[in-house]
């Protein structure tokens, strides 16, 4: 059977059941209309066929098909633009030393020199020394006769020396003054200890300084007149003016002092100021 004539079998077969449908519809009791022919004689006979319909409404949209295969490989496309300028690059290594240049062009002659000493530097300068060894030699001889032989003692500023010749307290000024200084006046525990040290290391036990106060009872002066400031180093009870007439000072080997009358005659003590000496002179 082919295709067309299924379709009018199925055809035919849809119109009979209509048939039929449309029998019962119009041919009921119910209704009080008579029944017609096509009631009464309830054939299923197929009529004669219809035209053809109209054409149809366009399908919907069908759905999306299956992937296609992968297409072959393209051409090389053209080349592209030119790019933008690239930042500029780290700075390199430090490139290796270069090789020695060749030598430059001799420069023009100098001025014509000083005319020569006579001076023989090499012996002058072995003279200067012989100078400085002979130098350190009397320094060493000088500081054994200042000390030793004479018994100086000294600071930066000051020379002492004690004169062992018994003296009132105006002969021992005197005698100090006439040598370019004075008695010695200490002025702070520095040069009163050094006094009293050599004092004591010379064996004796009293010296004439130069402190009195002669001038007004119970206001003690240095020799110079200039007033006891910060510093004095009265013994105990001292000065105490025993006889009514103690005017003049003694250092005792403690390093005490002591008023005393001026007319005792002991030994005393000098001091006489260092001249200020140049950088040269102290190197
Ligand atoms: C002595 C004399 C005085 C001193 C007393 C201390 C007796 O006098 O040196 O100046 O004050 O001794 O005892
Ligand atoms: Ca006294």
């Amino acid at each position: 059977m082919n295709g067309q004539k299924k379709r009018q079998l199925k055809t035919y077969l849809i119109l009979a059941v209509l048939s039929a449908l449309l029998a019962r519809v119009f041919c009921s009791d119910a209704d009080s209309h008579p029944t017609t022919d096509v009631c009464s004689t309830n054939t299923i006979l197929p009529g004669p066929k219809g035209e053809k319909g109209e054409r149809g409404n366009p399908g919907e949209i069908g759905k999306l098909g299956k992937e296609g295969p992968m297409g072959m490989k393209g051409e090389k496309g053209d080349p592209a633009d030119v790019g933008d300028q690239g930042m500029i690059g780290k700075i390199g290594p430090i490139g290796t030393k270069g090789e020695k240049g060749c030598k430059g062009l001799s420069g023009p002659a100098g001025g014509k020199g000083k005319a020569g000493s006579v001076c023989d530097c090499g012996r002058y300068r072995k003279f200067v020394g012989q100078l400085e060894v002979n130098v350190a030699r009397l320094k060493t001889s000088l500081k054994f006769v200042k000390n030793v032989i004479a018994g100086i003692r000294e600071t930066d500023e000051k020379y002492y020396y004690i004169v062992k010749e018994e003296r009132s307290y105006r002969d021992a000024l005197t005698h100090c003054r006439i040598r370019g200084g004075t008695l010695a006046m200490p002025r702070d525990e520095a040069s009163n200890s050094l006094i009293a040290d050599y004092i004591s290391k010379s064996g004796l036990f009293r010296v004439f300084i130069g402190v009195n106060d002669v001038e007004k009872e119970g206001q003690f002066m240095y020799t110079d007149n200039t007033p006891l400031q910060n510093y004095s180093s009265w013994k105990e009870s001292e000065p105490n003016d025993a006889s009514g007439h103690e005017d003049c000072v003694e250092m005792l080997s403690s390093g005490a002092w002591n008023d005393v009358e001026c007319h005792l005659t002991i030994y005393f003590v000098c001091e006489f100021m260092k001249k200020k000496k140049t950088d040269l002179q102290r190197a």
